[in-house]
């Protein structure tokens, strides 16, 4: 599948969007700090870029901690993100929802829970409803490495095999669960061979190679759509930034690890592969990333302007209304 020059270039511009959108928070969080506790998924972007770009309205996604990009390519915007990070209110978030958690129906988002692989089911289950009641739409389930080792991954492998249902499984795996390397969690060389247990396809790309996890990702949706078949997504990529915010000592990997991940860059490279092929020159490049900062900044003085959610407002949304 040859990939169109413009969906490339989109999908350049939805990973600068999601680096500078991070790096922005990051920065925030250094000089006054911020209330959700920042998770970068800086070095990741290509992964919930390359797989959500070109995703139907209609289909659901799940995103986990670290895909931060299908929040914005579904639709939901860079200011909703960046006011529920801060705790305002928002129409979507009421100041509730952490940004990794924001559901919003009509855009195909479903929001996650903080448990390690505790999202992963309930994806199973958006999967069986759209396959009885939106046939050819399809559910994208979002998880790390570790939420691998979780009893919910292989319980819902199994389940969407037996119900033949319309997902594509997508582990992040950035080789660390926290502190944990990946190595010393399990002892296979690629976590999608997990799929041979259920009978469906597992495929390990190259995560930071943003056209290759978009390729692999559209035969996934395909065979979703018009098979019921699920995949098994492995995306292999590297979170250059500590777990989360707290985590500044590191110490469980090496500066020279780092660095060489670092230079995989996954926006560099796809840059690269622009200008060589003339769809990018350094002007429409310095264009891309001027058009991010304005959003970015964008985001931040709407979350400065935004209330915070009134007393009363507590228990919105929380119960239902007796009847
Ligand atoms: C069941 C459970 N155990 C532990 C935690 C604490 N915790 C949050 S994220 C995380 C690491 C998850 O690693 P991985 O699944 O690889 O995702 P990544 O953070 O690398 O994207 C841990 C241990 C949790 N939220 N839920
Ligand atoms: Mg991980």
């Amino acid at each position: 599948m040859e990939i169109d020059r413009n969906d490339a270039l989109q999908m350049y511009r939805w990973m600068v969007i999601t680096r500078v959108f991070e790096e922005r928070v990051v920065a925030l969080h250094k000089q006054r700090g911020v209330p959700e506790l920042p998770h970068a998924c800086i070095g990741q972007e290509a992964v919930g870029v390359g797989v959500c770009y070109g995703l139907h309205r209609d289909d659901v996604v799940l995103p986990s901690l670290r895909t931060r990009a299908a929040f914005f390519i579904k639709g939901s915007s860079l200011r909703t993100s960046m006011a529920a990070m801060f705790g305002k209110d928002t129409p979507e978030c009421g100041g509730k929802n952490t940004s990794h958690h924001i559901g919003d129906p009509e855009l195909g988002l479903i929001a996650g829970s903080g448990i390690v692989g505790g999202s992963i089911s309930v994806c199973v289950g958006a999967a069986l409803a759209l396959k009885r009641i939106k046939p050819q739409r399809v559910a994208v389930s979002f998880f790390g490495d570790g939420a691998t080792n979780r009893a919910d991954f292989h319980e819902s492998l199994n389940l969407a095999a037996v119900l033949k249902l319309p997902i594509v499984f997508v582990c992040e795996n950035n080789q660390y669960a926290y502190s944990t390397a990946l190595s010393r969690a399990v002892a296979i060389p690629r976590l999608a061979i997990r799929a041979d247990s259920y009978g469906f396809p597992g495929i390990t790309v190259d995560g930071n190679d943003v056209l290759a996890v978009h390729k692999a990702a559209r035969e996934a949706v395909e065979r979703a759509a018009t098979q019921n078949t699920p995949t098994l997504l492995e995306c292999v990529t590297y979170r250059w930034r500590g777990h989360s915010e707290r985590d500044v000592s590191g110490s469980y990997r090496t500066v020279e690890e780092i660095e060489e991940w670092k230079r995989k860059c996954p926006i560099e490279r796809l840059k690269k592969t622009l200008l060589d092929r003339g769809v990018l020159n350094e002007s429409s490049d310095a264009g891309i990333w001027n058009e991010a900062l304005e959003m970015v900044e964008d985001s931040v003085a709407y979350m400065e302007s935004a209330p915070y959610p009134l007393p009363e407002h507590t228990l919105h949304g929380v119960y239902a209304e007796a009847r």
